[in-house]
């Protein structure tokens, strides 16, 4: 259910259930997660890029996985503990950058998936779903929490409370995403964009997704005083005197990641 190819330094990862528009099916979760899991284990990893085969990225949750017609009363809230939530809060703490290139559709926890990438790039055709509502649910994946931090409280509870989609454009306006790209030209700009930061100083860069992440939840002493420590760690590395180096001799750096 997931592709993987891993070259010069960048792990790519494609959604691969096309006939479901990639909606998640619990091999489908373990797939993502083992590669997630791959990303954290393998310093050859430098970058993640995620994707989806066909023409959607990921329509949520199989909804034909569990037929309420069965009579079974269910419990998502254990379906969330045992597969989105450990691969989000894997996404989270990954040390490197994961990058997002939605090339169709992301309805639902599909949408959020990619909200939890670090960079996301979208083809202009693409649309932003949170169909949660359409089904009585709430937004998850994560989508309750970064939608109001990417958007603001009013557009995440107005694109939450009707699941209007949203076109990539508009998500790129209000900032929900980092670009919306011509459909030819998404995949060529996101694998650039992933092979340029697997060839930068990965451990910088690391850190940087981190501090910006903590920032979420820190106040602004908390926060400078975590950029004394990164800012340390950073400037013992290997790259940061390659950088320095390189600048002085007037010539691209060599980064390694260390
Ligand atoms: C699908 C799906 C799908 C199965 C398209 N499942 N087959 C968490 C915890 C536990 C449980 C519940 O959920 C969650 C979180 C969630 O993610 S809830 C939200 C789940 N997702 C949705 O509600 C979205 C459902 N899909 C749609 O609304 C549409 O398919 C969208 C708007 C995404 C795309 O519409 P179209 O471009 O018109 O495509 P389509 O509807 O014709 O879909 C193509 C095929 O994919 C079709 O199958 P078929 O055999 O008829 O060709 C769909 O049934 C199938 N598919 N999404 N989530």
């Amino acid at each position: 259910p997931v592709l993987s190819s891993l070259k010069d330094g960048v792990l790519t990862v494609t959604l691969n259930r096309p006939d479901k528009l990639n909606s998640f099916n619990e091999d489908m979760h373990l797939a993502l997660r083992a590669q997630i899991q791959r990303a954290h284990d393998d310093p050859d990893v430098r970058a993640v890029l995620i994707t989806g085969a066909g023409r959607g990225f990921c329509a949520g949750q199989d909804l034909g996985d569990r037929d309420p017609r069965s009579g079974e009363t269910p419990d998502l809230g254990k379906t969330l503990e045992t597969f989105y939530n450990p691969t989000l809060r894997l996404m989270r703490s990954l040390n490197k950058p994961i990058i997002c290139a939605v090339n169709g559709v992301a309805a639902g926890a599909g949408a959020n998936i990619a909200l939890a990438c670090d960079i996301v790039l979208a083809a202009k055709s693409a649309k932003f779903i949170q169909a949660f509502a359409k089904i009585g649910l709430i937004p998850d994946a994560g989508g309750s929490w970064s939608l109001p931090r990417l958007i603001g409280e009013a557009r995440a509870k107005a694109l939450a409370l009707t699941a209007e989609p949203l076109t990539a454009e508009t998500a790129a306006d209000w900032g929900l995403i980092w670009q919306a790209l011509d459909d030819a030209e998404l995949m060529p700009q996101a694998q650039a964009l992933a092979a340029q930061l697997a060839q930068g100083p990965t451990l910088g860069l690391g850190l940087t997704k981190q501090l910006i992440q903590e920032a979420a939840t820190n106040d602004l002493d908390t926060q400078l005083d975590r950029e004394c420590a990164l800012q340390r760690q950073a400037g013992r590395s290997d790259d940061y005197a390659e950088g320095v180096t390189a600048f002085l001799e007037k010539r691209a750096p060599r980064f390694t990641g260390h």
